[in-house]
Parts: C-alpha cells; structure tokens; sequence
C-alpha cells in the first residue's frame, strides 16, 4: 500500500491541526502547517493511558535524518536509557511505504520483526490513512505504535522515566524553569525550526519571504541571547538547547542551500557556531548525528526541490571539532550532574556520517 507523504515530505497533503493546540503550542498560523501527531498516548510512571514506562518493554523507532526524531535520541543517551528503552534506526531514504528498516539485515527491524515502520502504525489503527512519521514509539510485545507526538516524547523521557534514568542523569526540564523553556521552545518552533520548511516548502514567493525573516530574525535574536550565556536557560543544558540544536546542526548541511535559509551560514555567526559545536562536542549530541544520513534523507527525498537527486559533497565537517571556547561563559553542562558514557557499539555513527 502506498502511504501518503507526511507533513515533512509534501507540503500539499499537511493539513492544519485538528483539534486544540499542542500543550506547548508549538504551531504557527502560516500557511506551511504541519500535521499534529495523531497518536498522542503517553507512556508515563502511573501508566494511565495503558502504557506503564517499563524497562525493555518500548522500541524508539527514528532516523538520525530527522530533526524531531533527534531530538529523542538525544534525551535517551543523556538520560541513560539506552538499556530501557531500544532504538531503532530507519534507513534515510523512504519509499513510497516510507520509513523501512533497509539497514537492518534481511531488511528487518531485528527486535520488531517488521520491514516498514507503518506496520506498527497498522498493528495499532487499521486503515489509518495518514502519514508515517518518527519519532514513533512501538510497544515491543503487540508490535503497536503507542505514540508519534514528538513534542511529548522528549518531554517525558524526562519527567516520566525518571525511574529508569541513569546515576547522574541530568534534569532536562526543571520544574521552576518550564514555564522560560516552554516560550523559549515555542518562539523557536515557529521561528526556526519549523521556519525553516516553511521557507524550504514554500510554493509562493512571499510565502517563502515571510519564513527566510522569522528564520533569521530569530536566528539574530538567538546570536543575541547566546553571547552572554552558555545555554538558552540557566546555566545547564535543558530540552530548549536539545530542540534549537538539532535544527542549528543541519543549518549549514542542508537548510542553508536546499531550503534557501542563506543569509548567512550557521558558521559565518561566531556565537551561534560555537555554541553549536559546544554541543556538538558535548557527549550524548555528536554521537548521534549522522550527516550522511542527514543529506542522503534531504537531497534525494525532497525531489520536488530537488529534482536531480544530486547529493552536495559539503559543508568540509572536520571544523565541527574545532575549539569553541564555550566554557569561558562558565556553565555546567550537566548542572549536578555527570556526561553520559560512552556510546554502545552497536549504535556507534558509521565514520561517513562524522567528521
Ligand atoms: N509530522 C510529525 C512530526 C515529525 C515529522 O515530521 N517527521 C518527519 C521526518 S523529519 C516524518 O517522519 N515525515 C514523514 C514522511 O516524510 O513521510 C508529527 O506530526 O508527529
């Protein structure tokens, strides 16, 4: 069966949201929408939507392409709970059933048994007729898809799986912060991170206009805001910094020339680059990019802007270890807390995706 193309892929087939705002509201009113998650259950401590947090029992299905899917891959090493809760990587290139676990072998999820993520979309709603998306996560023993709301996902990994958290695990959402963070996420959100499809997708000139100036205008006031401090709010990392860098870290690969941001490029910025490679440096970030996947995904899946399929051989990586200097605005990355170990080999970044 062929799927239709989620809000990423095709901005004809987006629809506005449905229903009430997301809860942080991450959703602008321009005319690029992007579909809500449809299957918004939660996985949380008390189990109330069915779903108990429960070691072992979820698989994170993702691809190190997706800004969004990122972002929990990121939340799952900082917090320790690669043991938890498995990852399952998608190949980059979707067909026309999209996301397929190609890179797996016999091209099998190993754990989920399954060739396409939409069989767990399948396995949880039979005849769903909309979009494909990850981040997904499927219970492991029914094979069904409990959510695909990405903008809660990360929100719980770090509220609601705090039993399950690594000694030392860092408090990505601290309670006396979230109401800073929520307006800092939702400025960027609309601005930035998803300013920056809504300039890529563009079908109308001014359409295109209006997005390439929230993007920069916020990229500006961000430049602003970062010289003085090491992270968007407080002192340590939080899921603001996780959110604002999986977008900054594609800036230059792919959103500067396929989606035309290109006013500047992110390494032209002194603050925003370093802030960028600050974090890029920063273990459980760089471990989990992926910049082959990233520009095999962009260039030679978005054929409507990029009819050829040809893939750019640049940005050159190897600056991204450069010193950043970072630490001289002081800060503790991991507030009371300590880095992640070491990646586990078995979902080491092949050396084509890293510097
Ligand atoms: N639209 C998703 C947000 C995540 C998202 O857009 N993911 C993209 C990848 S970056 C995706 O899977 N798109 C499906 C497709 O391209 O077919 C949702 O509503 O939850």
């Amino acid at each position: 069966m062929t799927r239709p193309a989620d809000s990423e892929g095709d901005p004809e087939t987006e629809t506005a949201p449905t229903s009430e705002p997301a809860a942080n509201a991450e959703y602008g009113s321009k005319p690029f929408k992007r579909s809500r998650s449809h299957f918004a259950d939660r996985i949380t401590a008390d189990g109330r939507d069915g779903w108990p947090v429960e070691a072992g029992r979820y698989r994170l299905v993702a691809s190190r392409a997706c800004p969004w899917a990122s972002r929990a891959v990121i939340s799952r090493r900082l917090l320790g709970l690669e043991d938890a809760l498995s990852l399952a990587i998608a190949d980059p290139i979707q067909d026309d059933r999209s996301w397929r676990f190609t890179l797996d072998p016999g091209g099998r999820d190993p754990v989920l048994g399954i060739r396409f993520l939409s069989e767990a979309y399948d396995a949880r709603e039979s005849g769903y007729p909309g979009g494909v998306s990850v981040p997904a996560i499927v219970d492991v023993p029914s094979g069904k898809l409990v959510t695909n709301d990405f903008q809660q996902i990360t929100l719980d990994l770090a509220t609601e799986w705090t039993a399950l958290h690594r000694p030392g695990a860092p408090d990505l959402y601290p309670e006396a912060r979230r109401a800073e963070i929520d307006e800092v996420i939702a400025d960027n959100y609309r601005d930035l991170n998803n300013g920056v499809y809504r300039a890529g997708f563009a079908a109308q000139q001014s359409e295109y206009e209006d997005a390439y100036h929230d993007v920069f205008r916020r990229l500006d006031l961000l430049s602003e805001r970062l010289a003085q401090h090491r992270y968007l709010v407080g002192d340590t990392i939080t899921e603001a910094d996780i959110r604002l860098f999986t977008t900054l870290v594609r800036f230059d690969a792919v959103y500067h020339g396929h989606f035309k941001c290109n006013r500047f490029k992110l390494a032209e910025d002194p603050v925003l680059w370093s802030y960028t490679k600050d974090l890029y440096q920063t273990p459980g970030f760089g471990d989990t990019v992926d910049f082959h996947h990233i520009k095999q995904h962009y260039y030679r899946v978005h054929t409507g802007i990029n009819p050829t399929g040809i893939v750019p051989l640049g940005p050159d990586l190897a600056s991204w270890l450069t010193p950043h200097y970072r630490e001289e605005l002081g800060g503790r990355p991991f507030g009371d807390g300590t880095p992640p170990g070491p990646v586990p080999p078995s979902e080491e970044v092949p050396a084509t995706g890293r510097p």
